[in-house]
């Protein structure tokens, strides 16, 4: 986590409330079919028929004021993946952590959402092959190599932190890795201006499959 240039702002305020109200309707639709089906019978026999879709090879992932598409993807440990990641915001930063738990820091409105308590990428190497207005990457327990220069965003100080690229308004990182040996469900998400994108829907499900 890092400072932002960009403050919020009332306009921010109001496209946060509507993203809330639309999420809000978005799951009353989705909580009435699911009692008239059942969600989790009609997902088990999408499975069956289909598999599970496993994400591979070069994905592409969008963040959106507040979104990712997709909100939802699934790996199988030791996959090759290229992914490249891609701010479609015209005038936001959005950035990108993958771990499960919560680490908090106290403020005078209550404890915020900082980070992810474990972080997906400690450990993992990481190639950076494509970049383009990043405003920084913190590899932090990531092993990074980096080979796009100049590279003045890059912040390899090892931390306690998540490995976070941090995308300008229209900007993109492409970096490769191998899906480490870490199955289970794990989140993405966007903790840009105190937790509030998160909060906002910028989040998503990683599922790691075994191999
Ligand atoms: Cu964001």
């Amino acid at each position: 986590m890092t400072d932002h240039p960009e403050k919020p702002s009332d306009e921010d305020q109001v496209n946060w409330s509507r993203r809330k109200f639309l999420i809000g309707m978005t799951g009353l639709a989705v909580v009435g079919i699911g009692a008239l089906f059942g969600r989790s019978a009609i997902a088990q026999v999408a499975e069956a028929v289909t598999g599970t879709p496993v994400n591979s090879g070069v994905i592409n992932v969008y963040t959106r004021d507040y979104s990712y598409t997709p909100s939802r993807m699934t790996w199988r440990v030791g996959d090759q993946i290229s992914m490249v990641l891609t701010n479609k915001s015209p005038n936001r930063f959005h950035e990108m952590m993958i771990g499960r738990g919560f680490d908090t820091t106290p403020s005078e409105f209550g404890p915020i959402k900082t980070q992810f308590h474990e972080d997906f990428w400690d450990g993992v190497h990481v190639m950076v092959s494509e970049a383009d207005a990043v405003d920084n990457l913190a590899t932090n327990n990531a092993v990074v190599t980096c080979n796009v220069t100049p590279h003045p965003w890059l912040i390899t100080a090892p931390g306690n932190g998540n490995f976070s690229p941090t995308l300008m308004p229209g900007g993109m990182i492409r970096f490769d890795f191998t899906v480490p040996n870490k199955p289970g469900t794990w989140y993405y998400g966007c903790f840009v201006q105190g937790y509030r994108h998160y909060e906002a829907g910028m989040q998503g499900t990683l599922v790691i499959l075994p191999a």
